[in-house]
C-alpha cells in the first residue's frame, strides 16, 4: 500500500477547507521534531439554542458518485474492479447535534426535517426506532462535540438502487455544523488508486467555477483532468466549457438535485462550469498509466476566490517536490508576492488563464498574495516530482487566508485501510509566532491545558512559517470546533445564505475572531 492515500485522507479529514496537516521530520538524535504552521484565524462558537432540534442548518449532498469515480479510475488505469470502498467521514462539532440522513435510492424527502420515508435515519436523538448511527448499538441521546461517524461500505457497480447504502448522492442535514469528508477507492487495485476531498455544504455552493489546471499543461499529473458537478436543486442547468474562452464550444446539461455530471477528461486550464442554481464541483487529475497517480480537489466558486492564500505543505524531506499552481483569471498579468520559511520574493502569472508553477521549499509553508489585490486561485500537488509522481502524490486546494482558523479536527485518520500503519500525518501552518496544542485522540484529556481549558498531550511554540510535524496514524487525531470556524468565517462573507443558528449571537455564543498576527493576544491552538 502506498502511504500517500492515507496522508491525503488524514489531512482532508481534518478540515473542510483544510487547515492543518501534521508532518514529521527527523532531527539529530533520532527524535521527530514537530513544528507548526498555523493556518487559521477566526473562531465560531456553536450557537444553536436548546430545543431547536428540527431546525437543520447544515445540509450536504454527498459528492462524487461511485460509478463516476470508477470512470475516472478506468481513464487512468486498466485493472479497476467494479466494487468501490466508499467512505464519508462526519465530525460533529457541537454537542447535541442531530443528523438527518436521507437515502437518494428511494427519492428525497419533501422536507428532510419532517421525514416521511422509513428509510430516512435520525441520529443523535436517543431514539433507536428512527435510526441508529453507524458504529453504535444504541442511538445516543446527545453526541459529544468531536464525535466522528464513519459511513463506510462496499458499493458494487453497477449500482442497484434497491440496496440502500451509504453512498454519494445521499443527503445529510444537521442541527449544527458538520465537517464531512469523502474518500473512495476500488477494492481492485485498492488504495493505491484513491482520493479524498473535503465536502462542501450547500450554503457554500456556487454558480461559477473555473479549473486552475488542465490537460494543456505539461506536468504528467495533468494528463487527465476531469470534473464532477452536483446540483442542489431540481432544474439546474449547467453550462460547461472545457477550455473556457478557448475555441471548444460549451455545452449544457440539466441536473436535478443530487444528480452529478462527470466531465471525463479533456478539461483545460480555465475550463469553466456555470450553473443557473448552486452546485458543487470536484476536480480529478491523474497521470495515465502511472501505477498510480491521481489527485482529487474541491473547487471553490469564483466568488469565494481570494487575493491571498496559505499552504502548510512543503517539498518532502527526501526532495520529492511539492508544487503550487497559481491561476490568474484576469486579462492582464498579476504579480504574486510569496513568503516562505527560507525566502520571499515575487513572480508574475500571465494573464488570460495563465498558470505559474511554484516549487515549495522543504519543511516550509508559504503565503501567496497578489500585489495588486487581484483575485486568483491555487492548488497544490505534493510528492509530485515529475520523475516519481506515482509514489506519494496527493493534492489539495489552497486555503484562502481569511479562512484560517485557530482549531481544527481530524475526522478520520486511520493511518491505513486496516489501521495498522502510521500514515495519517497533519500539517499545521502559523502565520505568526504561536503555540499549538495537540490532543492526539480527541478525548480532551491530557497533561496540558490550552487557553480554552481543553486538555491535550502536546504543545510547541513556533515562529512564523516554520513547518509542522508529527506523524500519528492508526487512530484519530482531533481537537474540537475547528472546522466550524471556517464555516463561520465563510458564512460572514455570505450573510444572505447564512442560517440563523450560525449568525453572530451577541450576548451568548457567537463568532469570536482571534488574529494571530496580533502578538499581544498570543492565542494558542488545539488541534
Ligand atoms: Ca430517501
Ligand atoms: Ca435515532
Ligand atoms: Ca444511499
Ligand atoms: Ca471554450
Amino acid at each position: 500500500m502506498k502511504c500517500d492515500v492515507w496522508q491525503r485522507i488524514g489531512w482532508l479529514m481534518l478540515n473542510p477547507r483544510a487547515t492543518l496537516f501534521p508532518y514529521s521530520r527527523k532531527v539529530a538524535g533520532g527524535r521527530h521534531a514537530t513544528r507548526y504552521w498555523l493556518a487559521t484565524i477566526c473562531a465560531l462558537w456553536s450557537a444553536v439554542p436548546a430545543g431547536s432540534a428540527a431546525t437543520l442548518v447544515h445540509d450536504f449532498y454527498l459528492p462524487m458518485p461511485e460509478a463516476q469515480l470508477r470512470q475516472t479510475f478506468t481513464a487512468l488505469e486498466s485493472n479497476v474492479g467494479t466494487t468501490l470502498d466508499s467512505v464519508f467521514s462526519v465530525v460533529i462539532t457541537g454537542e447535541g447535534t442531530v443528523i438527518y440522513y436521507d437515502q437518494w435510492e428511494d427519492g428525497y424527502e419533501t422536507d428532510i426535517a419532517n421525514p416521511t420515508q422509513s428509510t430516512t435515519q435520525i441520529w443523535g436523538d436517543g431514539n433507536n426506532s428512527n435510526g441508529i448511527p453507524p458504529g453504535y448499538t444504541n442511538d445516543p441521546p446527545s453526541f459529544p462535540a468531536g464525535t466522528v461517524l464513519t459511513l463506510r461500505n462496499l458499493v458494487p457497480l453497477p449500482r442497484n438502487p434497491a440496496n440502500l447504502l451509504f453512498d454519494a448522492r445521499d443527503r445529510m442535514a444537521a442541527t449544527k455544523a458538520l465537517v464531512v469528508s469523502r474518500a473512495a477507492w476500488a477494492t481492485t487495485p485498492g488504495t493505491v488508486l484513491a482520493g479524498a476531498v473535503e465536502v462542501t455544504a450547500t450554503v457554500d455552493y456556487g454558480t461559477s467555477y473555473i479549473s486552475p489546471v488542465g490537460q494543456d499543461m505539461t506536468n504528467a499529473l495533468f494528463q487527465y483532468v476531469g470534473l464532477m458537478v452536483m446540483a442542489e436543486q431540481d432544474g439546474t442547468s449547467v453550462t460547461i466549457d472545457t477550455d473556457g474562452p478557448g475555441a471548444t464550444a460549451p455545452f449544457t446539461v440539466a441536473l436535478n438535485r443530487g444528480e452529478s455530471y462527470l466531465v471525463n477528461g479533456g478539461v483545460k486550464k480555465g475550463g469553466s462550469v456555470n450553473a443557473t442554481k448552486p452546485v458543487q464541483v470536484n476536480l480529478v487529475i491523474g497521470h495515465v498509466g502511472a501505477h498510480y497517480a491521481s489527485d482529487w480537489f474541491t473547487l471553490y466558486p469564483t466568488n469565494q476566490w481570494s487575493d491571498s492564500y496559505v499552504t502548510p505543505v512543503g517539498t518532502a524531506a527526501n526532495g520529492n517536490a511539492t508544487f503550487v499552481y497559481l491561476y490568474n483569471p484576469n486579462a492582464a498579468a498579476i504579480t504574486i508576492n510569496y513568503s516562505t520559511r527560507v525566502s520571499s520574493g515575487s513572480f508574475s502569472v500571465p494573464g488570460a488563464s495563465g498558470v505559474f508553477q511554484f516549487q515549495m521549499p522543504q519543511n516550509s509553508g508559504a503565503r501567496f498574495t497578489s500585489a495588486g489585490g487581484q483575485k486568483f486561485f491555487a492548488l497544490s500537488t505534493a510528492g509530485a516530482s515529475p520523475s516519481s509522481d506515482a509514489a506519494y502524490d496527493w493534492g489539495f486546494t489552497l486555503l484562502p487566508e481569511d479562512g484560517l482558523t485557530t482549531e481544527a479536527v481530524v475526522a478520520w485518520g486511520p493511518g491505513s485501510s486496516d489501521g495498522s500503519q502510521n500514515g495519517s500525518p497533519v500539517w499545521v501552518t502559523p502565520v505568526a509566532a504561536t503555540r499549538v496544542y495537540v490532543d492526539y485522540n480527541g478525548d480532551k484529556l491530557g497533561p496540558l491545558t490550552d487557553p480554552r481549558g481543553q486538555r491535550g498531550q502536546f504543545r510547541e511554540r513556533q515562529t512564523r512559517w516554520f513547518s509542522v510535524g508529527r506523524l500519528r496514524g492508526g487512530q484519530r487525531v482531533m481537537g474540537r470546533e475547528g472546522p466550524v470556524e471556517r464555516r463561520g468565517r465563510r458564512a460572514i462573507s455570505k450573510p444572505r445564505r447564512l442560517p440563523p443558528q450560525l449568525r453572530r449571537a451577541p450576548g451568548r455564543s457567537g463568532f469570536e475572531q482571534l488574529d494571530l498576527r496580533d502578538h499581544r493576544r498570543e492565542p494558542e491552538v488545539l488541534i
